[in-house]
């Protein structure tokens, strides 16, 4: 277990003063302008040397991609974007953050701006989050007041405005160029990639978008070390990680541990177990909606961390958002519910995931009822393989790996139920 004094997030649940006030006692704010002063080079450095991959689903290397940015001003202004659209089913982990510990993240937006050359930062939050963003604005209002933000921010010499921009309710505004694009007051579509935001972001100027936990865990790696940070988890799974944990625990948490932790001592430790027991989970969806499910049995021993969720059950880390499902679920309807979900968010802008969400979703709504032949599955399965892959964003893969991962991991359950519904139907014919 992650020892208090290795906890970057030290009031995740709100039990101390989120004030400014509070956040330098516990030591937020300490010697910014010192960090700042050892240049952009050992900053990008230190943040590659962590290993910290990002926290928004995908697992992009940081400071990799910090370093994609021009080092010298092309007469283009280079911008940060905070990406605070959480809104992947499941994932509840950011809003934590700036509800409870804004200034760490407000800290980490101008130490990592000054690093891509950014005199600007927008942060770009959900429009449900309505009690977050006005925490958030309030405590960037009393950075300005303390002069940590503004002209010679926090008495670093570099100039830097932080601006809140609340979304209006849709999901595919998390996709980092859907959300450039409702950032620029158009309607939030996907651009096609490349040119990558580093080339051509907000604007078309040079522009890096990264999500809430990976900035606001920047300051701390700067002031313990790439090392202190890297010692936690495992080779090329480093650091620390914020796990949100819902669904049939006897305790819902979101926690802060040592990536690479184990499931089993992840929900004994922190959610007092399985509601029912161990004997009693069914499945689980280690990273938040978008990653396949993955049979109760299989996960107990799990390492939750990129590399094995992937790599050995073919499913992921993605948000860190664990989705735990006992033996009261209806897997086939939990699935088509994702289904539902992700044909309502499609842009519409390309076929496959315009047509295939819906064709995926009316599939599954017959899998859920058994109303369906055997081959179907097969079917289904080949069109999700259809729509991953061909689409301008990973919405498209997002609607198809939940299929994928029920298709795998739970067939004879649809089998069965298909098979229970002609029966049923069979001898309704034979009785009358
Ligand atoms: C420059 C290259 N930059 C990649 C950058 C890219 C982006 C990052 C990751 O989707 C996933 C998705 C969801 N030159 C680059 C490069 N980059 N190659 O690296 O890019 P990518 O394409 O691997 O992923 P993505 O499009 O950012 C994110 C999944 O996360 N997800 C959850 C999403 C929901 C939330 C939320 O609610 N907060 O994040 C869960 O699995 O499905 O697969 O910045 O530009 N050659
Ligand atoms: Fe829009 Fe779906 Fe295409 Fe993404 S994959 S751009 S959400 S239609």
């Amino acid at each position: 277990m992650l020892k208090d004094q290795d906890r970057i997030f030290t009031n995740i649940y709100g039990m101390h003063d989120r004030s400014l006030k509070g956040a330098q006692a516990r030591g937020h704010w300490d010697g910014t302008a010192g960090l700042i002063g050892k240049g952009r080079d050992w900053i990008i450095q230190t943040m590659k040397d962590s290993g910290l991959r990002g926290r928004g689903g995908a697992g992009f290397p940081t400071g990799l991609k910090w370093s994609f940015m021009p080092k010298e001003s092309d007469g283009r202004p280079a911008y940060l974007v905070v990406n605070a659209d959480e809104s992947e089913p499941g994932t509840c982990k950011d809003r934590e953050i700036m509800r409870h510990d804004p200034h760490t993240l407000i800290e980490g937006c101008l130490i990592a701006s000054f690093a891509m050359n950014a005199n600007a930062c927008y942060i770009y939050i959900r429009g449900e989050y309505i009690r977050e963003r006005e925490v958030l604005q309030a405590a960037i209002d009393e950075a300005y007041e303390a002069g940590l933000l503004g002209r010679d921010a926090a008495g670093s010499g570099w100039d830097f405005d932080l601006y809140l921009h609340h979304g209006a309710g849709a999901y595919i505004c998390g996709e980092e160029t859907a959300l450039l694009e409702s950032l620029e007051g158009k309607k939030g579509m996907p651009r096609m990639k490349p040119p990558f935001p580093a080339g051509a972001g907000l604007y078309g100027c040079p522009t890096t978008v990264n999500n809430v936990e990976s900035i606001a865990v920047v300051p701390t790696i700067l002031r313990r070390g790439a090392d202190w940070f890297s010692g936690f988890g495992r080779q090329n799974n480093a650091g620390t990680k914020l796990f949100a944990i819902s669904g049939h625990v006897n305790n819902p948490c979101v926690v802060e541990e040592a990536m690479s932790i184990s499931f089993e001592e992840l929900i004994e430790t922190h959610c007092g177990g399985i509601r029912g027991g161990w004997d009693n989970l069914l499945a689980v969806i280690p990273g938040g909606s978008s990653v396949p499910c993955v049979r109760g049995e299989k996960m107990r021993d799990a390492t939750m961390d990129f590399d094995y969720l992937r790599g050995e059950l073919g499913s992921g880390l993605g948000t860190a958002a664990v989705i735990v499902m006992d033996k009261s679920t209806d897997i086939i309807k939990a699935i088509w519910r994702l289904s539902k979900f992700y044909k309502h968010e499609s842009c519409g802008q390309c076929t496959p995931c315009r047509e295939g969400t819906g064709w995926m979703m009316r599939v599954m709504d017959r899998l859920v009822r058994g109303e369906a032949e055997i081959e179907e599955i097969d079917m289904l399965f080949d069109v999700t393989k259809q729509v991953e892959g061909h689409t301008i964003c990973a919405l498209g893969d997002a609607a198809a790996w939940p299929i994928q991962g029920l298709i795998r991991n739970f067939r004879d359950e649809i089998e069965d139920r298909i098979r229970a519904q002609k029966t049923g139907r069979a001898s309704a014919v034979a009785a009358e």
